[in-house]
Order: C-alpha cells, then structure tokens, then sequence
C-alpha cells in the first residue's frame, strides 16, 4: 500500500515517518508530489481536523491519505491553546512566539499541567476512513530547556521522560510522544482493517 502524508510541516513530516518505518510500500510527502495548499482547518475538534486534511490530500491525489491534528491542552488555561496551537500567537506560525505567549499567559499560575494531544487519520479513496488518538501528559516549564523537537517541545516536561521533549532525542520522543502513540494506533486499526 502506497501513502501520502498530508501536513505542511516539516518536523511533523520527519516524525510521523520515522514512527511508520518501512511499513509501506512508498510514503509520499506533499513536496514529493508537487501539492502546494493551504488547507483550511475549520474544525472544532483534533478529529474532524485531521479528517479534513487527509480527505482533502485523499480527494486530490486518489491515494489513502494520513492527516495529523495536534495541539497542547493547559488546564489552567481551560485546555488553550488546544486546536489553535499553530496559531495561538497568530499567523503565520511562530514557534517562538507561541511559547513566548503560553509562558506569558502562565505566569503566576500554579498549575502548570498539560496534555499534548494527537489524532491521525487516514482517509482510502472512495471515502473509508480509520482514526485514532494519543496523547502525552506533562506540565509547562518556567524557561526554555533543551534544543531537540520543535513547537512547543523546549517547555513540555514530560512525566515519562522526566526532562522537556526538547531534551530527548527523536526516538525517545515518539516512544512516548502523543504522535507516536496516536500513529501506531491507527497502524493496529489499519492491519485489522485490511486483515
Ligand atoms: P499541518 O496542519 O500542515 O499538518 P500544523 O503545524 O498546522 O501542520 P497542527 O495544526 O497539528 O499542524 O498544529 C499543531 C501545532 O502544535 C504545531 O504547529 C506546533 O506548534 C504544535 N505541536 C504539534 N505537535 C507538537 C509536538 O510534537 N511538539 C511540540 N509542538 C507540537
């Protein structure tokens, strides 16, 4: 089976491969096959997000499609930046400035808990389509720690690993990470699919 990964974003495009490995007969970013968009996330959940990108790369190329919404939920922040979390600091997308702006909105807050959140879809022509979550819990630093990852990485502490995302290595994320858990969910949902 032939795949197309469909996000924009480059250090999720890194990850969501490494987590999927050689379990496919070609992957297919969308640099590969020349698909320039800007797809409009009008959704209000990670679910119908990560529908509308895989349906619309789906639509496009006729070939199954992997979507990928993401985001950090803060409970003292009633769960912002959540869906938003590209935009939190508003557009185009800045890392620096989204964490700039949640260390800014924490200041003074005691709890500092959070829950990365991912759920991958994939999306088969004609309109099949499997989903899954994962999620990854931590809370927010005070500062910056480490330099790995991206996005919010360098002030998620993560209780499994016991340091920042940004302090862990790449294969240590995704072993515990919110994308690795949702992906090899979905690749579980995928092979009773096709079994
Ligand atoms: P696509 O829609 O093209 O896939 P995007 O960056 O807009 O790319 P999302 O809508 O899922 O993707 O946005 C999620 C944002 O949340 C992302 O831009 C990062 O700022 C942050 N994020 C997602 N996963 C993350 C991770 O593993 N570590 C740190 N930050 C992450």
């Amino acid at each position: 089976m032939e795949l197309v990964i469909a996000t924009n974003n480059k250090d999720k495009l890194r990850e969501i491969k490494n987590i999927i490995g050689e379990k496919f007969d070609k992957i297919y970013s969308l640099k590969d096959l020349g698909i320039d968009i800007d797809i409009e996330e009008t959704g209000s959940t990670f679910e119908e997000n990560a529908l509308i990108k895989a349906r619309t790369i789906c639509q496009f190329t006729n070939l199954p499609s992997l979507g990928d919404d993401s985001g950090l939920s803060v409970n003292a922040l009633d769960g912002a930046p959540g869906v938003y979390s590209a935009r939190y600091a508003g557009e185009p997308c800045d890392y620096n400035n989204n964490i700039n702006k949640l260390l800014s909105e924490l200041e003074g807050k005691k709890d500092r808990t959070a829950k990365f959140t991912t759920v991958a879809a994939i999306v088969f022509p004609g309109g099949k389509f499997i989903t899954a979550e994962g999620a990854a819990e931590g809370e927010i630093t005070l500062e910056r720690c480490g330099t790995y990852g991206f996005g919010y990485d360098p002030v998620f502490y993560s209780y499994d690993l016991k340091k920042t995302f940004a302090q862990a290595t790449e294969e240590e994320k995704n072993m515990v990470s919110h994308r690795g858990r949702a992906i090899r969910n979905l690749l579980e949902k995928l092979k009773e699919e096709i079994r």
